[in-house]
């Protein structure tokens, strides 16, 4: 269960102050200590490929777990978490479920919240299953077929340069204030651990769809760090009032289309959609492409159906308010994209760029396949003689599931 009571962390004020200037608050300080074990534990799944192409997972692995070999000398680890929750409009439309008691309106939709651990949690969620998969569009964009998803932490504004320039600032200041004192600021695609030193810090916990869920805003939060030379005290006391998962709870696992869930705690990346869709820059495997739905970028299902994500507040990071792709995206929107230049036009400042126009146009295809599209396969021939080989093998495929009938509709 999550801990219903407030908690006030008591960080030296010299450093919250220097946080809230930037609008962040300092989440948790942990320990700059190896984990061997974890560091054994990855490892060996590296060793099992379960990280597909994502060839930097395997660089990483001797830095992972040794904040030292990124800062020498580094005794402290502050860590902050910035909250990107906003509510989806099919969420606010298709009253899924009544809202918790005692939420504010914004609050996403949930069965009731703080539940003891052995509890069962109420049946509740979208999933990829047609019967009760949310409708894809958004405000402006009609909820039919030809519409992709894209995750919620890439809607607005790309995070990397929300959260790592207000870090490269407060690292400044820090070093201003601590002369003789080292420190470095990271966020996500770094050679850290950066769930397991957010759980050492107290600021959340780690759950069985593997994410952090603090009992703040459950999972909808972003991590970033600042590694330290100067020993500032830790708040690792703190981890239990986070909770834990219900222990009969296997909902993520459970809606995980593609298995990439298979056990609590485990995760196959390779088989991840937000692997398949941001990630990996080749072919998706062609058993995996009708299993993922419209997912056009990233995939937010083990979090949708996450009963602790009740907790879930909105965000006032106007930069992820700011819609650059938004809840999703017409199909024929992307598919009309002809060239790299005007994919950068589009989505410079998203996250999306991260895709390129290759991933994105791929991933569109296979979506269009998927939710039986057959309206746009004029433009899907059109783009199965695309100058890039992997869009017009993607297309082709898609022309052909659609030929053939195959792919369901959005709403079943
Ligand atoms: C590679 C990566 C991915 C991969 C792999 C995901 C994964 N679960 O590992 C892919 C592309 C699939 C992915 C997807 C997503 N990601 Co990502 N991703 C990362 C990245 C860069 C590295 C993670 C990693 O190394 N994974 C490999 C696992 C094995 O290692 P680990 O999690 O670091 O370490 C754990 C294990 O070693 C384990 N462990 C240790 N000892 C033991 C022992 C036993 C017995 C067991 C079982 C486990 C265990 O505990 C450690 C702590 O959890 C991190 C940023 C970072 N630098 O950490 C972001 C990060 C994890 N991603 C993030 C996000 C937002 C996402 C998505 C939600 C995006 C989306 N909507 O599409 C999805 C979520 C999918 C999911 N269920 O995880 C956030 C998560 C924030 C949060 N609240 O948890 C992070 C932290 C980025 C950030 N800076 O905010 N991601
Ligand atoms: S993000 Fe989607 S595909 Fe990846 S583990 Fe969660 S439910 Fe499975
Ligand atoms: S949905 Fe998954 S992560 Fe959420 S409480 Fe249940 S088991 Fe834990």
């Amino acid at each position: 269960m999550i801990p219903k009571e407030g908690w006030t962390p008591e960080f030296p004020p010299e450093l919250v102050a220097l946080f809230r200037e930037e609008g962040l608050e300092v989440a948790g300080i942990a320990p700059a200590e190896p984990a061997p074990e974890s560091a054994e534990e990855y490892g060996r799944w590296i060793a099992e490929g379960k990280h597909g192409s994502m060839g930097y997972l395997a660089e990483h692995a001797p830095m992972k777990f040794h904040p030292d070999t990124l800062l020498p000398g580094c005794r402290s680890i502050i860590v902050a978490a910035l909250n990107y929750y906003q509510e989806a409009s099919w969420r606010r439309a298709d009253n899924l479920a009544a809202p918790a008691r005692g939420r504010a309106s914004n609050a996403p939709q949930y069965a009731p919240a703080d539940r003891d651990s052995a509890d069962e949690p109420a049946p509740l969620g979208p999933s990829n299953d047609p019967a009760s998969r949310p409708a894809a569009g958004r405000i402006g964009h009609s909820n039919h077929a030809t519409a992709g998803r894209i995750a919620r932490y890439a809607w607005g504004r790309d995070y990397h340069k929300v959260l790592g320039k207000r870090l490269r600032r407060i690292v400044r200041k820090l070093g201003e204030q601590f002369p003789g004192e080292s420190f470095r600021s990271f966020t996500d695609a770094v050679p850290l651990a950066e769930r397991y030193y957010a759980e050492r810090a107290a600021i959340a916990f780690t759950a069985k769809n593997t994410l952090s869920i603090s009992s703040d805003f459950g999972s909808w939060f972003l991590i970033g760090e600042i590694l330290s030379t100067k020993h500032f005290p830790s708040s690792e006391d703190a981890r239990d009032r986070h909770g834990a998962c219900p222990t009969n709870c296997t909902r993520c696992i459970d809606i995980c289309p593609t298995g990439a869930l298979y056990a609590p705690h485990r995760i196959d990346a390779s088989k991840c959609i937000s692997y398949l869709t941001i990630e990996h820059k080749g072919e998706i495997p062609v058993e995996l492409r009708p299993k993922m739905g419209n997912w056009l970028f990233g995939c937010d299902l083990c979090q949708e159906v996450c009963p602790l994500n009740v907790r879930a507040q909105q965000t006032g990071v106007s930069d992820f308010l700011t819609v650059k792709a938004g809840e999703s995206l017409e199909l024929r929107e992307v598919l009309e994209i002809e060239n790299d230049d005007e994919y950068t036009r589009r989505f410079a400042g998203s996250p999306l760029m991260r895709a390129k126009r290759r991933g994105l146009l791929r991933n569109a295809c296979i979506a269009a396949a998927n939710t039986g599209a057959r309206e746009i396969l004029p433009l899907l021939r059109r783009r199965a003689a695309d100058a890039d080989p992997i869009i017009a093998s993607h297309a082709q495929w898609a022309v052909e599931q659609l030929e053939g009938g195959g792919g369901e509709t959005a709403d079943g």
